[in-house]
Formats: C-alpha cells, structure tokens, sequence
C-alpha cells in the first residue's frame, strides 16, 4: 500500500508515534510517505521504502502568519498524485484533519478518492481543540473523516463530550517497538550520574506547562530528604527557566542532571530506577510506557488515559494531580524495598508487552484495508 502520513515533526508523543509507526510499515513492504514542515526527529531518511516531502512555506511581506495549510493541501494533493496514494494518515486534528479534508476535495475533482485517518493524540482535543475558536472546523473535519482513531479509551470519551463527533472513534493505543528496549551494558554510565550508587529517577518530557515539571522537583526534594538520589531530567521546552530556578531555590540543582533535547531516551531510561510524570493532564502517556518498556516502575498521577498504562500497585502508583507528598511516599516505598521494587520492574515490563508494536501494528493495517476497500 502506498502511505502517506502527516505529523508534527518536533519532538513530542505525536510526531513519535507517527513515525515509529511509519517506520514499521516501511518494514513490511508498504510505502510510506512523510509530510511535514521539516524532517520528523526520529525519522531515518536511508531506509527503504520511506520518503519524505517537506512542506515549506514561502515567506512573503504580506502574511503575519503563513498559509501552511494551503501548502500543506497542495503538497497531500501532490504527493497523492504522483506517489499514488492509497490512504492518508494525519496525526494530531489541528490542523491536519481539516487540511486533509480540502486536499480529499481537491482530489475528488480529479476523481481521485483519498481516504484518511485522523489520529486524535491528547492535546488537540483536550487543550488546544477546547478553544471554541475551533470548534467548528475540528468537529467538522473529524466528522468528514474515514475514520477516526484516538490513543485510549479516556481520550476517546474527552473527545465525544468536547465535540459532536457523529463518527465511531477507534481506540488504538501508542505502542512501543520492544525489541528496541534492551538494556544496553550501563555500569560505566550509571557511575557517571550516580558516583556512589544513588538511586536514579527519571523524568522525559517536552516541559510544557501540563506536564508540571515543578511537580517533579518537589517530588524528588521529598526523595532526596530520605535517601541518596538523583534526578535525570530529559526534554526541553518553556517551563525550563522555571525548574532551573525552582531547584536553586529548593537547593537541589547539585544533584539534578539536565540532558536537554535527546532523541532516544533508552540508554538514559537503562540507568534509572523510577520514572516520574506528575502531568495535568496525559491523553496516554508514551513517556511512560517507554520507561515500563525498559523495565523502570512508574510514579504518576492518575488524569487521562495514564491509569490505562500505568497499573495502580503493579507497575507502580498513581496519585492525584498535583499531590507530591503522596508522590514522593510511592516513590520511597519502592527505592527502599528492593524486592518489591523488583517486581514492579517485572510487571511494568509484561504490561509493556500488550503495547508491543507487533501488537498494534495490525490493528492500524486493517483499518487501513478496510478503508482502501470501502473506497
Ligand atoms: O505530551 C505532549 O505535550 C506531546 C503530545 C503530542 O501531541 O505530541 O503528546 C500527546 O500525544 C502522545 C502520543 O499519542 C501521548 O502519549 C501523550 O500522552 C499526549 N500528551 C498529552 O495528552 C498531554
């Protein structure tokens, strides 16, 4: 089949889960065509059957703000033509799903049918697609979908009670290609951060506001009181100003390590004891299970869709949103009891394996069959 997917290249959940998944169905023979404003981050070129067309906007005096979308269509109604598109997938509704609807139409006045997917992914509904200022292109272009999928069950019912959705939305949850998750040989790096045997925790995120990253630090301030630790902070983004001032404020930056921006977080993840993400809100929570994947518990709290990753008691503890006190104590219990910290690290692992891409990988393919047939 040829592919073509649309995603949002920097570094975050969507873009990851786009092209993991385009990179899986290169493997097995299918075609797969990337579009986006530059090249998505974890996004090899030299494989075989990916390709990538890159979306660039001519700037002009003209426009405050440029008309990507319309570059966007012309490029989806392009690379339709011309690399025979079987399907389109979108990641992320705003604006994909809408601009995928134009270049259907546009398409439809060729007598070309392009059917697409919209792949819901957390923030599109649950913050950026509450502005009513959207509402009435996302419901629509959701609604003109050929189908809608959406990361868990939780995001799917965020989505049914934000819009009048008329379409079925499908459940297909992020995954993981696990045999990617092996632990490399770490004692030379573990000493590194943790010189004399510290615990290690760790927290990947792109430090938005609604991943309350200050959250973190409270967290580990509490850890730290009661035993020798340190925190591994991967991700950049707005609120980094903040945690920097936080921790020389709570006088714990000589025991903070911030990685900045890396495009794979397992040999990070291969050191670590426990995985910390206080999030407002998490649609899913990819961060999390790429931690489990590699055998790290999660402490977490218990908003959107992380209860469906994240087993209260198995494979590690949720709390409220905001709750640090009951965060740090979850924490604790398992970095000072080794065997039940061993079993954790157990369970979190067999649960990862229901996220296994050899697992959901099918699910996208029949959707994807079922779609070019009913074409
Ligand atoms: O978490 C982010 O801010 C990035 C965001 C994205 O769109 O890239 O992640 C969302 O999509 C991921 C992949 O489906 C999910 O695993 C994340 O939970 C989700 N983030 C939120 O809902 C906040």
């Amino acid at each position: 089949m040829n592919i073509g997917i649309v995603c949002y290249p920097t570094y975050g959940g969507s873009g990851v889960v786009a092209t993991e998944l385009g990179k899986a169905l290169a493997k097995k023979g299918h075609r797969v065509h990337f579009m986006a404003y530059s090249q998505p981050f974890r996004l090899n070129l030299f494989s075989e059957n990916i390709f990538y067309h890159e979306v660039s906007v001519n700037d002009y005096p003209l426009f405050d703000y440029q008309p990507y979308e319309s570059v966007l269509a012309s490029k989806i109604v392009d690379v339709a033509i011309y690399e025979k598109l079987d399907l389109l997938h979108v990641h992320y509704a705003i604006p994909h799903a809408s601009v995928a609807y134009m270049a259907q139409e546009i398409l439809k006045s060729k007598k070309i049918f392009l059917p697409y997917v919209t792949t819901l992914h957390g923030t599109d509904i649950t913050l950026v697609g509450r502005d009513p200022s959207f509402e009435p292109v996302i419901r629509f272009s959701l609604n003109q979908s050929n189908a809608i999928t959406s990361v868990s069950e939780s995001l799917k019912k965020d989505t049914l009670s934000t819009f009048k959705i008329d379409n079925k939305i499908e459940v297909i949850p992020n995954f993981i290609n696990l045999d990617e998750y092996v632990h490399p040989q770490t004692d030379g790096s573990k000493k590194r951060y943790a010189p004399n045997g510290e615990k290690i925790l760790v927290h990947v995120s792109n430090f938005r506001k609604v991943k309350r990253v200050e959250d973190v630090l409270y967290i580990f301030d509490r850890v730290r009181k009661k035993i020798p630790c340190k925190l591994i902070l991967v991700g950049d983004g707005p609120e980094r100003a903040a945690i920097e001032k936080l921790c020389r404020e709570l006088d714990t930056c000589s025991d903070i390590i911030n990685l900045g921006k890396i495009t794979n977080p397992i040999e990070v993840l291969s050191i670590s004891d426990l995985f910390i993400l206080p999030s407002e809100t998490e649609s899913f929570g990819l961060s999390a299970l790429e931690a489990m994947a590699m055998h790290i518990p999660v402490i977490s709290t218990n908003s959107g869709g992380l209860p469906e990753v994240n087993i209260q008691g198995k494979t590690g503890f949720l709390s409220n949103v905001g709750d640090v006190e009951d965060m740090a104590n979850n924490a604790l219990r398992l970095l000072n009891d080794a065997n039940l910290l061993a079993e954790f690290k157990t369970r979190a692992f067999e649960h990862a394996k229901l996220f296994d891409i050899n697992v959901i990988l099918p699910q996208y393919e029949r959707l994807y069959n079922r779609l070019v047939k009913e074409g």
